[in-house]
């Protein structure tokens, strides 16, 4: 097989350490494999005698000839001989490219790790088929690797072969690999095909590489014939246009309002009836409150920093809402961890980048945060999501802007058309929810934009009102996802009951200001949707400000 006829799409890094491969059989997992569709092996084994790993190597090649596909050996340039198989695929650590060039010849395939663009334009240079790019998300598969990339990571290494003057590095196969699996392979995939203004036409990948979503899945058949669906057919979100200049659903658009009104009731039902556990990583003075908004709404709180806890609560199916408040590097590891737990099920997260911005180290937290994996949505006030914003590679300069100074955001910095467009430009790149706090919130999913005006000035003036809208959008995030609805109107549905809640409780009578306000709200949001008087959905459609 010439190396240029590769398919690179699904690609199986194998692993027989125990807690992955589990006591079964390496040569029949990748056999179930490759019925399922992986399109290019890598037989990765780090500590088996040479004798051994020759006779797994040609137990293998035979099973990949079966199918047509091509096996690599890791490392072992002597073991790909003696087996006879495609090629190798070789880390920095390794035999370097060009010698493994030499002693394999031109007809071999020869991949190399990269990290880094100075790595790859080596990789390159010295006559790599491919680049294997990574770690793009961490993972417990391999706990030593150099750094993690995130998406952003990935797409640098990307923009720097899709501009370069050589035809060999734009053209070069890449693939990129670390905690890939089916909850975010399509994310990965439209994510690195995201067109930015600097980069209209990137450089797309042209595959995935996995270990432990397919080694490590019960049935390796059945979740590489799924990974292999998700990589070959369109997310749901690629279908959306995501215009520059997208539509604020202003009062007058009834249909919308109605929509919106419905959709609302239906989300709180959800939430009720499902109690999703509301997963809080938050700072010590907001957790009580955090706790308590979450049973007022009708979710299960656990406040847990703990990120050794963090996969057996992900997999109760709740939402996670990660809070920035503590940006310490031991805060930061937990954090990491519960990320990959939390994405490795598909469980929804919310980012609550509180203060980014306002010193470096936040600044880098937030970047190692984006790096990490995936966010369902992401919300902060101006200030923070334009941190967000230039931490996903914006560049935006806005005028009379200063470093932000604290946790609270002071004047708006935008107009209205400005939020909309940046929580848009983001939402649609980072294939998430956006949402900008203020006086009007606006929310985007890169397709679709609302703004809401409800809320109440007291929300401002007591400690922990961004945190628990966290906790409530996890929570609705996390019902949305057990009944298949959308996510976005289920964002709405959350700062709608939050906000509406907010107002009818500081106008409660026993309300005399911030510190009455706090137990009233509590009591709103409990009754919230309660009340038996009132016909659900005419009281939100005529409470409702969007
Ligand atoms: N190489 P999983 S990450 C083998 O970053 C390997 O170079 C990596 O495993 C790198 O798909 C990795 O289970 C393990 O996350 C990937
Ligand atoms: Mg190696």
């Amino acid at each position: 097989m010439a190396p240029a006829a590769v398919d690179y799409s699904l690609y199986l890094v194998t692993d027989s350490t125990p807690a992955i491969l589990g006591d079964r059989d390496l040569v029949e997992v990748v056999e179930q494999a490759l019925q399922g569709g992986v399109t290019i092996v890598q037989l990765r084994e780090k500590t088996a005698d040479t004798g051994e790993l020759i006779k797994i190597g040609k137990a293998l090649h035979e099973k990949c000839k079966q199918h047509g596909i091509p096996l690599l050996i890791n490392d072992r340039v002597d073991v790909a001989l003696a087996v006879g198989c495609e090629g190798v695929h070789v880390g920095q650590d390794d035999m370097n490219v060009a010698t493994a060039r030499q002693l394999l010849g031109p007809d071999k395939i020869i991949g190399a790790t990269v990290s880094s663009i100075e790595e790859a334009r080596i990789a390159v240079e010295r006559g790599a088929d491919y680049l294997g790019i990574g770690t793009l998300y961490a993972t417990n598969t391999k706990k030593n690797t150099k750094d993690i990339l995130g998406i952003n990571g990935i797409r640098k290494i990307l923009h720097y072969l899709g501009i370069s003057e050589d035809e060999k590095t734009r053209n070069i196969k890449t693939v990129c690999i670390g905690g890939v699996n089916a909850s975010n392979v399509q994310n990965v995939i439209y994510q690195l095909l995201a067109p930015s203004l600097s980069n209209p036409e990137p450089k797309s990948i042209d595959g995935v590489a996995v270990v432990s979503a397919i080694v490590g899945a019960s049935d390796p058949s059945k979740a590489s014939q799924n990974l292999h669906k998700l990589i070959t057919s369109p997310p749901p979100f690629s279908s959306r246009t995501s215009s520059l200049n997208p539509p604020i659903w202003h009062d007058d658009n009834a249909a919308e309002l109605d929509n919106i009104a419905s959709t609302a009731i239906t989300s709180l039902a959800a939430v009720r009836k499902h109690s999703p556990l509301s997963h809080n990583m938050t700072n010590l003075v907001v957790q009580n409150f955090a706790a308590s908004v979450a049973l007022a709404i009708g979710a299960s709180p656990i406040m847990s920093n703990n990120g050794a806890e963090a996969l057996d609560l992900a997999n109760l199916g709740g939402g996670l809402v990660i809070n920035m408040g503590t940006a310490t590097p031991d805060a930061l590891n937990n954090h990491r961890l519960a990320i990959s737990a939390y994405n490795s099920v598909g469980g929804p997260i919310v980012l609550d980048p509180v203060g980014a911005g306002a010193t470096s180290a936040r600044r880098s937290a937030l970047s190692f945060l984006l790096a990490s994996g995936h966010f369902s949505l992401i919300k902060g006030n101006e200030r923070e999501i334009l941190s967000v914003a230039r931490a996903s590679g914006f560049t935006l300069s806005l005028p009379n802007e200063q470093q932000q100074k604290g946790v609270d955001s002071g004047d708006s910095l935008f107009t209205l058309e400005q939020k909309a467009y940046i929580v848009s430009r983001i939402a649609a790149r980072e294939r998430n929810i956006v949402l900008m706090t203020g006086a009007t919130d606006v929310l985007s999913d890169g397709y679709r934009t609302c703004a809401i005006r409800n809320g109440h000035e007291y929300l401002g003036l007591i400690t922990g009102s961004g945190c628990t809208l966290g906790t409530t959008l996890a929570s609705y995030l996390a019902a949305a996802k057990k009944e298949g609805s959308d996510a976005f109107y289920a964002a709405v549905a959350g700062i709608l009951h939050y906000e509406i809640a907010a107002e009818r409780a500081a106008s409660a009578p026993s309300v005399k200001g911030p510190g009455t306000f706090i137990p009233a709200f509590i009591d709103s949001l409990y009754h919230y949707g309660r009340d038996e008087s009132e016909a659900p959905l005419s009281w939100l459609r005529s409470a409702l400000k969007v």
